[in-house]
């Protein structure tokens, strides 16, 4: 046989309406054993995005009297501006911080404030502090007002939301002038526009509002808490990563591999070649009811066999 003409070719098929299937897995792995599992087995652990979902999880697991975990994950990292810009996210290791924050002191610190005993940068305390705080109004004459009235986090921001813009985004470079502002009012602390959410982010990245805590999971000083969902109720729990639990993995069916080897004398980088072969490819899915999809070529990293196609 000529095995210069072997080819191997993996087929990427992607439905046009988004569907998952969720897998209760009946394993006790710890989560991060859990997500790597999901992700090797299917696609990974499981979103929950509505109720829909989260009864669908329950059915699935029948009533068990136990936590099932799900992709949900505490973590510290992530601190994002109120009013969205800029795009990016800044983490601990960020050059924003004062010395020795973030410290998240007592586990709930997830708003962030300046204040007049440091230049260097901002400090996270607990969002339910009453506090003076900067809103920035792009329209005024001074775009950043300090608004002496003590607000909680989320009130300063409806409040600078409803009255200017909405919260200060802070620089570094602004920074210096905000806390010689501050200084002038006499005041030593205000909010500005940073916070983060501990729950928010999947283990498929995906961000959702939906939650259904049994209890207030927010209070955690480190990132070793995961979330479960309670199969008997529905509810959620925050425990440690560490415990062993079942899971539940979704398979992702928009997108399902076919690998297919092919035995032709001909090129397969002809291009010629290659649109007849997605034709014929497209053609039998259809003859057999698979419809809505297209298929393409999908450069590999050596641009040489095995190849692999892809479908949107
Ligand atoms: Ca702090």
């Amino acid at each position: 046989m000529d095995t210069g003409s072997l080819f191997i070719l993996s087929v990427l098929i992607c439905f046009v309406h988004p569907e998952r299937k969720f897998v209760f897995v009946n394993k006790y792995l710890n989560w991060t054993s859990a997500q790597t599992y999901c992700r090797e087995s299917f696609t990974d652990l499981v979103t929950v995005q509505d109720e829909q979902e989260n009864q669908k999880l329950m059915e699935l697991a029948e009533d068990l009297n136990e936590c099932v975990w799900i992709g949900l994950r505490h973590t510290l990292h992530n601190w994002k501006w109120s009013k969205g810009v800029p795009s990016r996210s800044y983490d601990q290791n960020d050059d924003i911080w004062a010395d020795g924050q973030p410290d998240n002191d007592g586990g709930g610190e997830h708003c962030a404030g300046i204040s007049v005993t440091s230049l260097k940068g901002f400090n996270d305390k607990e969002c339910t502090t009453a506090l003076p705080f900067i809103c920035f109004d792009d329209k005024a004459v001074l775009k950043y007002i300090i608004v002496e009235e003590l607000e909680t986090w989320d009130d300063a921001q409806i409040y600078c939301r409803t009255t200017h813009d909405d919260l200060a985004t802070v620089t570094k470079e602004t920074l210096l002038l905000l806390v010689s502002q501050l200084m002038l009012t006499g005041q030593r602390e205000a909010w500005i526009g940073l916070y983060r959410d501990p729950w928010s982010s999947w283990s498929d990245s995906t961000s959702t509002s939906f939650n259904k805590w049994e209890t207030d999971p927010t209070i955690h000083p480190t990132d070793d808490s995961c979330g479960c969902l309670k199969a008997d109720t529905g509810l959620w729990q925050d425990i440690s990563c560490d415990t062993g639990n079942q899971f539940f993995c979704y398979q992702d069916l928009r997108q399902t591999v076919l690998k297919v080897k092919l035995q032709s004398a001909v090129d397969l980088n002809n291009m010629e070649m290659q649109q007849q072969i997605l034709e014929q490819i497209q053609d039998r899915l259809e003859a057999v009811g698979v419809t809505n999809i297209t298929v393409k070529w999908r450069a590999t990293a050596q641009n040489s066999n095995p190849e692999e196609l892809v479908t949107n």
